[in-house]
């Protein structure tokens, strides 16, 4: 029987993946890689805390340490590879309901600076007045914060472009912003697919666009993801603070 979808294509009446894969912790480790994968880092999660929440730029902490966030279409699995990337089962919230997120997420990274998760972008079935006062805060907050190092982009593997992704592509180019897109879900492609579909992707976006195949639910692509945004976190804040 054929899943129903909403508007973006994403499955919202099964559960996308077995939940075990996400919420149990003892499942996130040790990690596996996918035989087609090169174990070039071995997986050693970002052990990070949760800061705080907030839901305006006056609300964000001081902006005296790198950051990196996490943005994205809703429901393309920001929270669940935060998860991932830090070996916490539940350090943000999932959720099969598109919308999880809306507030802007801090999280504390041990070894230095922090990730955020920030709310999800096209989930259409949020009321007008909310998906303005999350998209001001998330516009706030890219283009206000001068301690953002690098922007992680989620999109699922299976609809990866829409509109908004290409603006935020476009956006991270134009800004000379570090960007690192996640094709997350790849573990719901064959695995020949997945080669084709990072082929088309990579002829849509400029040369530079560092992509992964991801998958926060198996941990494919994860240690690469690990080793990217560690090598971002240890940069000198931009401002020179
Ligand atoms: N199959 C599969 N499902 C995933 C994967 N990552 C996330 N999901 C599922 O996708 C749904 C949304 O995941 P979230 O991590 O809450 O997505 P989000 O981008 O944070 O969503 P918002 O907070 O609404 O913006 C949940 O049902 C997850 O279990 C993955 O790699 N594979
Ligand atoms: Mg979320």
């Amino acid at each position: 029987m054929p899943n129903r979808r909403d508007s973006s294509g994403i499955d919202t009446e099964s559960p996308d993946i077995d939940v075990a894969c996400v919420t149990d912790g003892r499942a996130l480790l040790p990690h596996r890689l996918a035989p087609n994968m090169p174990d070039t880092h071995p997986l050693e999660p970002l052990a990070s805390e949760f800061l705080l929440s907030a839901d305006r730029l006056e609300a964000c902490p001081r902006d005296d340490v790198v950051e990196v966030a996490f943005a994205g279409r809703s429901n393309a699995g920001k929270s669940s590879t935060l998860n991932r990337l830090t070996g916490r089962r539940q350090l943000a919230r999932v959720s099969k309901t598109p919308g999880r997120t809306q507030l802007i997420n801090f999280f504390s990274v041990n070894e230095g600076g922090r990730l955020v998760d920030l709310p999800g972008y096209g989930y259409a079935r949020a009321a007008k007045s909310r998906r303005e006062a999350w998209g001001q805060a998330v516009d706030e907050y890219l283009n206000r914060r001068t301690n953002l190092v690098c922007l992680v982009l989620l999109m699922d593997a299976r609809h990866p472009l829409k509109p908004y992704d290409r603006q935020m592509i476009d956006w991270c180019t134009g800004r000379s912003l570090p960007l690192l897109v996640l094709l997350n879900k790849a573990d719901k492609l064959k695995r020949g697919e997945r080669k084709t579909v990072l082929r088309s992707f990579e002829t849509e976006v400029p040369p530079a666009t560092r992509t992964l195949l991801f998958s926060a639910a198996t941990g494919l692509g994860a240690a690469e993801a690990v080793a990217a945004v560690r090598e971002h976190l240890s940069r000198e804040h931009p401002g020179g603070l």
